[in-house]
């Protein structure tokens, strides 16, 4: 049985074939629409089925946003372009012409990353720092995902009353201080206008300001998981997206961590999937509810 699994992010629209032994392959990725209006997304994924015809049996898509009941709707409409009310999975299901399970993008992380950890740990919560702040939650080795599908927005707790109005409509939300968006919103004189990416570069070859938007995002992200673990009790945090995994990031969580008093304390880990951990996932759950 293969599965085509697509995560629809922020910036990137990924791809893959995850075969009976969870190997994944003839991977691909395109940018997000930049105006992800529901005909350009729809002609992206379109564009990204096409090359997998025949080559699977089921797919099994994360998404950024809430996704409930198949349909996807962007809590922050800033980081899809305005898109609101997309029906997702039967969008999916007109090209593929296969059974198909959607889901949250941090929401699927969440479960390939438990998935992987199951023999150490029954409480995981996982954190992507991306485009946006997202998170899933897996308690006693269930998937929290609520009643709306809305369980594991945690980049839309407040991390700053007096922080910068997220595009969810929240003053000082957790993803208006430390999400890649919010790094590059953020940068002035020589880095106004930079990417996330490229003000990570500048961060490593010594730039002030860069170190000052890196610490203030890994800053907001510690105080966050302080904020889960007195919530949860959550046995581990695992940071995905490529804010999280950049080089050095987890280490200032960890470092930013320790200062809190000890019961704030939980073992921080890298994703084991890295950049696919949404891939994966998605995959994995299709295979859990034995679509
Ligand atoms: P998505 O949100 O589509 O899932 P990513 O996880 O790649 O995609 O997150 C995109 C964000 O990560 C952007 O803000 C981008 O600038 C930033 N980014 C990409 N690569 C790096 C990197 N190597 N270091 C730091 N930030 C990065
Ligand atoms: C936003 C929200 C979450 C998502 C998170 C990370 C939207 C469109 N998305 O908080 O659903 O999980 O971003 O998404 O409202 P990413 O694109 O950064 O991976
Ligand atoms: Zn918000």
């Amino acid at each position: 049985m293969n599965t085509l699994a697509i995560d629809i992010g922020g910036t990137k629209l990924a791809a893959a074939l995850v075969g009976a032994e969870n190997e994944i392959s003839q991977r691909m990725e395109i940018p997000t629409p930049a105006n992800a209006n529901p005909q350009a997304l729809e002609q992206a994924l379109a564009q990204l089925v096409e090359a997998y015809q025949g080559k699977a049996q089921r797919v099994a898509v994360a998404s950024t946003g809430i996704i409930d009941k198949g349909i996807l709707t962007a809590l922050n409409p800033d980081n899809l372009g305005g898109l609101n009310h997309f029906p997702l999975q039967a969008v999916v299901e007109k090209y593929t012409g296969l059974p198909c399970v959607v889901l949250n993008d941090a929401q699927a992380a969440a479960w390939a990353e438990y998935c992987y950890l199951s023999a150490q740990f029954k409480h995981v919560t996982f954190i992507t720092v991306s485009t946006g702040v997202g998170g899933g939650v897996v308690i006693n080795g269930e998937l929290l995902t609520g009643p709306h599908a809305f369980a594991g927005h945690i980049g839309h707790i407040q991390a700053d009353p007096n922080g910068p109005r997220c595009g969810c409509g929240r003053v000082g939300c957790v993803e208006a201080v430390a999400s890649g968006r919010a790094i590059a919103a953020s940068a002035k004189q020589e880095l106004a206008g930079k990417s996330a990416r490229e003000i990570f570069a500048q961060a490593q070859s010594g730039n002030l300001q860069a170190q000052q938007l890196v610490a203030r995002s890994a800053q907001a992200i510690c105080q966050l998981i302080g904020n889960l673990k007195a919530l949860l009790d959550t046995e581990c945090i695992v940071l995905g997206g490529s804010v999280g995994l950049a080089a050095g990031y987890r280490q200032q969580v960890e470092h930013q961590l320790a200062q809190l008093p000890e019961p704030f304390h939980v073992p921080i880990y890298s994703a084991h999937f890295q950049h696919d951990a949404g891939l994966m996932g998605a995959a994995l759950w299709s295979e859990h509810l034995a679509l």
